[in-house]
């Protein structure tokens, strides 16, 4: 059995959260990995206040155990979203790219877990000071929007500045990278790209075969020109973006471009316009399995690892 504090502050089985990719995670997803014994998470960057509303109450209908909704800060609606899940008392909440600390107050009162994703242990002191219950130190290696750390170089300083428990993202594949991320002083992890080719997540068949055909070098990053670097697959795309980015095409033109990107992806899973968001360790996805048969083949794993790592002492 894994032994983690995080179990016992969250009431999980495994301390694994599901990543709450926009338009990817929904109620069924999530439900699965929780049913699972993970924290599954429920994106709030999919759609309007009231897909949102339902998709919350799915999950809860799908399963009684605890279930988390991430808010992506850059994102539209961030106001209503956050008395949303303080009125639904939402168990868990995630954030990612921005400072949650002026919605803290709202979500403890209701009796939900906070817990950010953050690239730096400055904002990870911030968080803690704020009253997050735990911080989720996601390194470059992830899908979608990334910072510019390492998972290896952030997670021990996050881990170091901070007394709440850390949870590892980017670049979390199997149970080495589980080991590793306990090793580097994490109590927990969070995967996002492996859950792309779980039965449970309802995303395009071109979008599946994609990760599927991956190998470790066909991710990109795109957008570092106007300050949003996002990981995905190489493709038509985010090739052709790419170069825009080095051309003379102005700001205004490059941000219209992308507009729709992520559902032609998801949903339409089309190969030319689609920006399939996705991280490094894609090209290890080669397989489709239940949310149930990933998360229980990862912690199998973890325990032979660790339990064989006294091999490494004479
Ligand atoms: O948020 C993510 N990953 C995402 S969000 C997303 S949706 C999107 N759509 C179109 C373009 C761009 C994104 C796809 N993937 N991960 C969590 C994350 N948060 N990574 C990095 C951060 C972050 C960055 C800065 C967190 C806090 C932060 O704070 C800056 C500050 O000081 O406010």
């Amino acid at each position: 059995m894994i032994n983690s504090q995080l179990c016992g502050i969250l009431g999980i089985k495994y301390p694994l959260f599901q990543g709450g990719m926009a338009h990817i995670s929904d109620a069924k997803l999530a439900a699965a990995v929780s049913e699972a014994g993970g924290l599954g998470i429920i994106s709030a960057a999919s759609g309007n206040i009231d897909y949102i509303s339902g998709q919350i109450d799915a999950a809860k209908a799908l399963t009684d155990k605890p279930f988390g909704v991430n808010i992506m800060l850059m994102g539209a609606n961030v106001e209503e979203i956050a008395e949303l899940v303080a009125e639904k008392k939402v168990p868990v909440v995630t954030t990612g790219a921005g400072n949650p600390s002026k919605y803290m107050e709202k979500w403890k009162t209701a009796g939900i877990k906070v817990v950010p994703v953050i690239p730096s242990s400055s904002l990870a002191k911030m968080v803690e000071r704020a009253g997050a219950d735990a911080v989720i130190a996601e390194g470059g290696e992830s899908g979608g929007h990334v910072g510019d750390m390492t998972t290896m170089a952030l997670v021990p300083q996050v881990c170091d500045a901070v007394s709440i428990p850390v949870i590892a993202a980017g670049g979390i594949y199997d149970g080495r990278s589980v080991a590793a991320a306990f090793m580097l002083g994490a109590c927990g992890v969070q995967l996002g790209t492996r859950f792309l080719t779980a039965f449970e997540c309802n995303i395009s068949r071109a979008y599946k075969d994609r990760i599927l055909k991956a190998k470790d070098t066909s991710t990109i990053v795109t957008g570092k020109r106007l300050g949003h670097p996002v990981r995905s697959l190489k493709s038509p795309f985010s090739r052709e973006y790419f170069k825009a980015e080095y051309s003379d095409i102005s700001d205004e033109d490059l941000e219209q471009m992308a507009i729709g990107s992520l559902r032609a992806a998801v949903v339409d899973g089309d190969e030319k316009k689609g920006c399939f968001l996705a991280g490094q360790i894609s090209g290890m996805v080669n397989r489709e399995q239940s949310s149930k048969e990933i998360i229980e083949e990862i912690f199998a794993e973890t325990e032979t690892i660790l339990k064989g790592a006294g091999r490494w002492l004479k």
